[in-house]
């Protein structure tokens, strides 16, 4: 195990040119099935698991899948949380985000203040991320308020990506929302990654090896996938099919 998950991610996107995470809703796949698929995916080449969900509710149910993830794969855990719910002393690491582009304070610095303490008290690794919300952003897009940034217009994305990475965030995450129909579009990532330094995270509707491999060639360093996994019962091959798209070429 690498001694700091940033380090660890920041590696392997420069040996691999991109990589993907796992995201598991314990809400969604059930807490007792997260280890299963977490250990399928990671057997199809993903690199990190994260774990978390916009409505997420039961931070036993949390705890209990990241511990049982923990138990059963070697890649680390990452928590992606909603709220204060969101964080397990568990975990190897958390996303500590913040929706840029939130209408409501509560998710742009408040639940940040109010459960930093908590984080610090664990003494969870934090990845610090700036996180967007593109299109309606689906459950959280609604459960942030979200102000959408319309699909076609990618120079608003970029503006709050600078924003966020001049702000010090060490990651940007452009989000479609779980589910969405359409992935975040190529132009979008290709106008943010040609301004950005920090690594760039897309996810949010990506569901094959045909539309990572558009979004890694757009730029994307990182890409997530949710729903995927939730779907299939053939988690390893599906992965798989996403990481080979993503790991041969290299920018
Ligand atoms: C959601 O970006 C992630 O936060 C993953 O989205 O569920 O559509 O893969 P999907």
């Amino acid at each position: 195990m690498v001694n700091s998950v940033e380090q660890y991610l920041l590696e392997r996107i420069e040996k691999e040119g991109a990589i993907h995470m796992t995201l598991l809703d314990p809400e969604k796949t059930g807490s007792n099935n997260c280890a299963a698929i977490a250990q399928e995916a990671e057997k199809g080449g993903t690199a990190a698991i994260m774990v978390g969900g916009s409505t997420l509710a039961s931070h036993s149910d949390l705890d209990k899948a990241v511990m049982e993830i923990k138990a059963y794969v070697d890649v680390p855990v990452i928590l992606f949380p909603n709220n204060i719910t969101g964080v397990s002393r568990h975990a190897d690491a958390i996303w500590f985000m913040s929706l840029l582009n939130s209408s409501n304070t509560y998710y742009i610095i408040d639940v940040q203040a109010l459960t930093a303490r908590l984080v610090k008290s664990y003494g969870l690794e934090t990845l610090s991320m700036g996180y967007i919300i593109i299109g309606d952003g689906g459950a959280a897009g609604f459960i942030g308020q979200a102000r959408p940034i319309a699909p076609d217009h990618p120079e608003l994305a970029l503006g709050y990506s600078l924003a966020g990475e001049t702000l010090g965030m060490h990651f940007v995450y452009l989000e479609a929302g779980s589910g969405a129909n359409k992935p975040v579009p190529p132009e979008m990532v290709k106008l943010v990654k040609s301004h950005l330094s920090v690594p760039l995270i897309v996810g949010g509707g990506i569901r094959d090896g045909k539309a990572a491999k558009h979004t890694m060639e757009a730029g994307a360093d990182i890409i997530v996938t949710g729903t995927l996994v939730e779907e299939t019962d053939k988690v390893r091959e599906r992965i798989y099919d996403i990481v080979n798209n993503i790991k041969p070429v290299r920018r």
